[in-house]
């Protein structure tokens, strides 16, 4: 007996085997939950039906977060199938890639700006806008954050301020349907190597950087972030809603290690 056994969760996001939503879908399927997913645009289907395969799952549907019409479709799709939805896991970001290349008061744009909040943080609202009626009582929302919500480092620019935004939607979601006993929470994961970070100069190098300042002295990976993405989806996070939750190594509540220190002088 899985702790997700008999349960519906909805993924969106995944794209490669490498992104976090693989991991989450891996644990969620090791647990026994019902899976079904989404790609983004025809490219990504053939994958995506892929991944669904791998996890035992039929269920595949086009989902581009940015189209209201394709989010109103993906949810009368997935009530066809299923009475009710348990899960609902938003593992969605994005910005122009210009933005995410030099100083923000530099490469910013208002365009860049918009689809920046558009795609990473308003795309939340919608999709549980979309299944709020047919969530079922108990059911778990789910988002992916960053560090650089809260805190500057190069290049993150305006994808920290849509992280903001995005963390302030989990805050408000979870005020708002918390009465109907539905939970919103929102991990912060350290940095991974996945699609979404390969375009990034000097990826590399932050990622040696976070792994010798975090506790752990290492950084994380999406098997960690899918097994704490399956507890907060499981019951026996029933007490916990309206969180970012951090799974990031210990990274950000540390702000200098002792090795750094001692290089001072
Ligand atoms: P990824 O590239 O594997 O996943 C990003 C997903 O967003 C892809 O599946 C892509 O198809 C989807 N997407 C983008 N625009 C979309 C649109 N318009 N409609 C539908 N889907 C769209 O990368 P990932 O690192 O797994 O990213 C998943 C989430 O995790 C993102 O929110 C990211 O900000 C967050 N995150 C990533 C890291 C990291 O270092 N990789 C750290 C913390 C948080
Ligand atoms: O949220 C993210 C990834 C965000 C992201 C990445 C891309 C690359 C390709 C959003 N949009 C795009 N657009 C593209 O065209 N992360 C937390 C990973 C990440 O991205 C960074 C980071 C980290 C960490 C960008 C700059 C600095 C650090």
């Amino acid at each position: 007996m899985g702790l997700l056994s008999g349960k519906t969760a909805l993924i969106v996001g995944i794209a490669s085997k490498k992104s976090i939503a693989y991991g989450i879908a891996k644990s969620y399927h090791e647990q026994g939950a019902k899976l079904a997913f989404t790609y983004q645009n025809e490219k990504l289907k053939s994958r995506v039906e892929g991944f669904a395969e791998e996890f035992g799952s039929d269920l595949v549907f086009a989902c581009d977060v940015a189209i209201d019409e394709e989010i109103n479709q993906l949810k009368d799709n997935v009530c066809q199938q299923w009475p009710s939805l348990d899960i609902l896991v938003h593992s969605v970001g994005y910005a122009p890639a210009h933005e995410l290349e030099g100083d923000m008061v530099d490469v910013s744009t208002r365009e860049g700006f918009r689809i920046a909040h558009d795609i990473s943080s308003y795309s939340l609202i919608a999709l549980t806008s979309a299944f709020k009626d047919h969530l079922s009582e108990s059911a778990s929302v789910l988002t992916l954050t960053y560090h650089g919500s809260t805190q500057t480092l190069p290049n993150y620019n305006v994808m920290g301020m849509a992280k903001a935004s995005l963390e302030a939607g989990v805050r408000y979601l979870a005020s708002n349907l918390g009465p109907s006993g539905i939970r919103v929470n929102a991990i912060s994961a350290g940095p991974i190597r996945t699609l979404a970070a390969s375009g990034i100069k000097s990826f590399r190098k932050m990622l040696k950087d976070n792994a010798q300042r975090a506790p752990l002295r290492r950084n994380v990976t999406i098997e960690e972030v899918g097994n704490t993405a399956m507890f907060l989806a499981s019951d026996l996070a029933s007490g916990i809603t309206g969180e970012i939750l951090y799974v990031d190594a210990g990274f950000n509540t540390c702000a200098i290690s002792s090795a750094q220190m001692l290089e001072q002088d």
